[in-house]
């Protein structure tokens, strides 16, 4: 069952999902998805998390995240958010002048605020990452799954390496 709460009081997976400010399309380049996946795993090994799974959408982000303790999200959230825009402004930005010019100064790079669903059960989760991973594919960007580049689809599907640890988790 999933239910939405602020609360982050049990061991369940959390299904999380970001913008960019104003949806604009700042994810569009590798570059910067790139950022965002090695931030997840930095703050995945810092916080002793496990990644379900992911999806990078050119505007938005998804995944599913597990802590062995309660009370991590809204800490892993703050810095993987902070972190990628810090890292995205300084790195990414002043190479792609047409990138820049998408960011009026002093703009946000994220949505202040991110939402998050509890998942409790094998099945629920299953049902998270289809939806994920079909992203891409809802949006026409390709046909399968398989083809983007930026989910945890191909761990799934084909054992493959995604560019972070994919694991499992307990639950109820
Ligand atoms: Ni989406």
């Amino acid at each position: 069952m999933i239910t939405k709460s602020s609360h982050d009081d049990a061991l369940y997976a959390h299904f999380v999902t970001f913008s960019c400010y104003r949806n604009r399309n700042l994810l569009d380049h590798d570059q910067a998805k790139r950022v965002v996946l090695g931030v997840l795993d930095s703050q995945r090994l810092i916080q002793s998390a496990r990644i379900l799974g992911f999806v990078m959408m050119p505007n938005h982000v998804h995944a599913l995240i597990w802590f062995p303790q309660t009370g991590q999200l809204s800490q892993f959230m703050k810095q993987w958010k902070q972190r990628t825009s810090k890292i995205i402004r300084r790195d990414v930005m002043p190479m792609l002048p047409a990138y820049q010019k998408q960011i009026e100064d002093g703009s946000a790079f994220w949505q202040r605020k991110y939402h998050a669903f509890q998942v409790w059960s094998d099945e629920k989760l299953i049902e998270k990452l289809n939806y994920m991973h079909l992203n891409p594919v809802r949006a026409g960007f390709v046909d399968r799954a398989t083809d983007w580049r930026w989910s945890s689809a191909r761990h799934y599907e084909w054992n493959r390496t995604v560019g972070i640890p994919i694991e499992w988790c307990p639950t109820g």
